[in-house]
């Protein structure tokens, strides 16, 4: 096993892996901005190494002074976290090019399902199902062609992209030829790659997604889902596991699916199989995630299973601890992610100090946050400030049991997200278990005077 591994990420998800390296006897180095010499990843890390100034271009994103890092320090395996360089294919190979062991899958896999043609046409070599659609397009005639077979509407998609950039909609050939241009031209300018290919558009999906892991010895399984239907502007808000849409039947045909796509790519460590799921119960393979994500832990929580503890072990060559036959969904998990952004007001990001920070507690609540009393949060990076987790027996359970965490909680200073959450979660919808990705988009006012009435009643 590693002795010493370099955590090349900042906030709660540094944490989270460095939390594993410390039970598995591990030394831990942090990376970090000069802007972020007073977090907590710091603090909490056995040694840390300042990378750059502030923004994550001169930081978190400098691949060679974060290889640097990891020589000066002698660090074995360098982890990714998600975001900043968890899927640059290009910084894996540096990683292994240096001598290093990275853990994550291989570059060449991260680069292959980077590329949402090639995944696509993965998917179908190993009979996952996926929408109907095209493979890259030639032109625009090409892509009204293919809309007149499938039929409208159409979403075309950067085949660069992923997470929702870049993607247009259109629901007949007047608006295809508009937004083949618009969609070729912003892909261009985000990725770098200006390719689209089409799809069917599916109105009203549902977004759950497989989680998986992978040995080098032959070991796949799958977890369990996720459901993330709750999302604004492509960021997910609530994940909860299992899916309330997801019967056992189903879970064992979309975990069987995952399976075969990861072996069809030699997937080795933790990677997500995202999928859209229809009203009729039919899923379709949308992309794959090469990394740990933001949500993992509702899947831990129902399996007891340590994700990160399991991917460092992958890459260090011993097999997984767990087989399928191990894996037992036992009750609830729900998440929410609780942002430095003020909901009544457009969402817009609050960041600042926290002059007093109260993480909610009891039986089932499980609380992954970077902060602490007196904080600063820097407004370089992302705006989340905590994940809230918990598990009930039921969803039932967890939905009064979060209700509860979130109100126990004190964020004092700065606005967050939680009075968007509690609306959420007193939503009849919601409390169905009746939510797709156009939810939050639908009851955007109920939801936000929901949020009004609350502190009103609150005040008084
Ligand atoms: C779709 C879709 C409907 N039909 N593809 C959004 C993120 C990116 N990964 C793909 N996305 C979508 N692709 C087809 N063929 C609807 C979405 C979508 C969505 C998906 C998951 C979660 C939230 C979403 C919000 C809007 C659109």
């Amino acid at each position: 096993m590693f002795k010493k591994i370099l955590v090349c990420n900042r906030g709660e998800i540094a944490l989270r892996v460095m939390r594993t390296c410390k039970e598995l006897d591990i030394a831990c180095v942090a990376i970090h901005a000069a802007a972020d010499k007073d977090s907590l990843h710091v603090k909490y890390a056995d040694e840390s190494v300042c990378v750059g100034k502030a923004s994550s271009a001169d930081s978190y994103l400098k691949t060679a002074n974060i290889i640097a890092a990891a020589e000066i320090t002698g660090a074995e395996a360098i982890h990714p976290g998600y975001g900043f360089l968890a899927e640059n294919a290009h910084f894996a190979e540096m990683v292994e090019e240096n001598g290093f062991v990275w853990i994550g899958p291989s570059p060449a896999t991260i680069r292959m399902m980077g590329d949402k043609a090639t995944a696509r046409a993965t998917a179908i070599a190993a009979g996952v199902p996926i929408t109907p659609g095209t493979g890259l397009l030639a032109d625009v005639e090409a892509a009204v062609k293919a809309a007149a077979e499938i039929g409208y509407p159409v979403i075309l998609k950067a085949t660069a992209g992923g997470g929702g950039k870049g993607m247009r909609v259109a629901r007949d050939a007047d608006e295809l030829r508009a937004a083949y241009t618009t969609a070729r031209a912003e892909a261009g300018k985000s990725f770098g790659n200006d390719q689209v290919y089409l799809e069917k558009f599916l109105v009203g999906p549902r977004h759950v997604e497989v989680q998986i892991l992978a040995d080098n010895h032959g070991h796949v399984i799958h977890l369990g889902e996720r459901d993330c239907s709750v999302q604004r502007r492509h960021q997910k808000l609530i994940e909860e596991s299992p899916s309330p849409a997801v019967t056992a039947e189903l879970r064992g045909r979309m975990g069987e699916a995952a399976v075969k796509l990861a072996r069809a790519v030699d997937y080795r460590s933790a990677g997500t199989i995202e999928y859209l799921l229809d009203a009729e119960g039919k899923f379709y393979f949308m992309e794959m995630n090469t990394r740990i994500q933001v949500e993992h832990p509702v899947t831990e929580f129902v399996t007891g299973v340590d994700l990160v503890r399991e991917q460092i072990l992958v890459a260090a060559g011993e097999p997984l601890e767990v087989r399928q036959e191990d894996i037992v969904l036992s009750g609830h998990a729900i998440e929410c992610r609780i942002n430095a952004e003020d909901p009544a007001r457009d969402f817009r990001p609050s960041p600042g100090r926290i002059n007093d920070f109260h993480a909610p507690g009891g039986l089932g609540v499980r609380v992954d946050s970077h902060l602490y009393n007196g904080y600063t949060i820097p407004p370089y990076y992302d705006s989340l400030l905590a994940k809230i987790i918990v598990h009930g027996r039921d969803r039932r359970e967890a939905l009064a049991r979060m209700v509860r965490a979130l109100e126990e909680s004190v964020f004092e200073g700065v606005p967050t997200s939680i009075p968007f959450h509690l609306a959420v979660l007193a939503h009849p919808e919601f409390r169905a278990g009746r939510v797709t990705t156009s939810f939050l988009e639908e009851h955007l006012e109920t939801l936000k005077e929901g949020m009004r009435v609350r502190q009103k009643a609150e005040q008084a």
